[in-house]
């Protein structure tokens, strides 16, 4: 059976990008004849300054968001990272096959480290290798993410690659990234040639999962956008970042393909369009949101939840850590 694994880092509110380039097609691929295995990735997280009582309570509120969005404790393993210490183990082993050059060239590095590098934790600058045991410490077949996390997939592969080749195994799966569907880069509300992220400093730049209806509805009236209508072919999207930014959020949210959308809304004014937007998005994102309220309520679910899905995933990682050990040459536990 396909294993699927994939993480978000709990560093601040959940988002729509998130949501539409990640958490729902987490829940998309949460079928019987998959196994699915999701986590909260803390370790990643506190690469830069987390405040330790906000990292908790994002934590237990993006596990939430995990279930107030569709994923079932009973169906998917959800843990989180830190509580999993093969994640750590293995990304040692990893940061000794991957080379320094590999991680110079991530762009995530580059824009995160920014002008000052030296002063950037080393954390940051190794995160790629994390990640990549993340995966590989499950043997994960698919990994699905935004777009954005492509070249950190490549890493992935090329580390298991050459992993495979330095010791003369066929051990680590070359992994499979997914990245699918109308919303792979949810853009900046503000700015449609930026990604929409927790950490632009404009709260309208993006859509929260926590945000109340009447906040969704004026963030859309707000969202930057040309003064022309909307086409009705995917063609006259091109140079309309903006345009096209709403028109795939509608049709990610609505499960629809771009050109479907196209063809109900063409021709319309954003006047029209936005209204519709916000109706659907506050359709979708609504009972999301009410459902991640209630459940934090329940600290001690949330907390039993990720204690169970922690036991779950160390009894599929630790054998892979051993077996990883014993290639390695690494005696003394058995
Ligand atoms: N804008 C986006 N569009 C589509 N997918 C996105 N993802 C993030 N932003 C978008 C996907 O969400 C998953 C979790 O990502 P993460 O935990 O690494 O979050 P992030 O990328 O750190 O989120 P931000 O908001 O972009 O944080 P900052 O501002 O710190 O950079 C991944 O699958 C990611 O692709």
């Amino acid at each position: 059976t396909p294993r699927v694994f994939s993480g978000i880092q709990p560093s601040g509110n959940l988002h729509l990008g998130n949501y539409l380039g990640a958490l729902k097609r987490f829940v998309d691929m949460q079928q019987p004849d998959m196994e699915t295995i999701y986590c909260m990735v803390d370790l990643h997280a506190i690469t830069v300054w987390q405040d330790p009582k906000e990292l908790a309570h994002s934590t237990r509120e993006l596990c939430a968001g995990f279930i107030a969005a569709g994923l079932d404790p009973d169906k998917s393993i959800l843990f989180n990272q830190s509580q999993v210490p093969e994640h750590a183990q293995l990304a040692w082993i990893f940061n000794c096959v991957a080379r320094m050059g590999w991680m110079q060239r991530m762009t995530q590095w580059k824009d995160k480290a920014g002008k000052n590098q030296q002063n950037a934790s080393l954390g940051l600058f190794a995160y790629p290798s994390l990640m990549a045991a993340d995966i590989l410490t499950y043997h994960a077949t698919h990994v699905p993410v935004g777009d954005d996390q492509k070249q950190h997939l490549e890493l992935t592969r090329d580390i298991a690659t050459k992993f495979n080749h330095d010791y003369g195994v066929d051990f680590f799966p070359i992994t499979e990234p997914v990245i699918e569907g109308a919303a792979t880069r949810v853009m900046s509300l503000r700015d449609g040639s930026k990604k929409m992220s927790k950490s632009d400093p404009s709260d309208m730049s993006r859509i929260n999962m926590t945000d109340d209806a009447d906040t969704i509805a004026k963030k859309i009236r707000k969202a930057k956008t040309d003064p022309d209508a909307l086409p009705s072919e995917v063609d006259g999207l091109e140079d309309r970042p903006e345009a096209r930014n709403l028109v795939n959020i509608y049709a990610a949210l609505n499960d629809q393909t771009v050109e479907q959308v196209l063809a109900e809304v063409g021709g319309k004014q954003f006047g029209e369009f936005k209204p519709m937007l916000a109706e659907l998005a506050v359709a979708k994102l609504a009972p999301i949101s009410s459902e991640m309220a209630r459940l934090m309520g329940e600290q001690a679910e949330i907390d039993q939840i990720l204690a169970k899905g922690a036991e779950k995933a160390r009894a599929i990682a630790a054998p892979i850590l051993q077996q990883t050990y014993e290639i390695v040459g690494m005696v003394g536990s058995k």
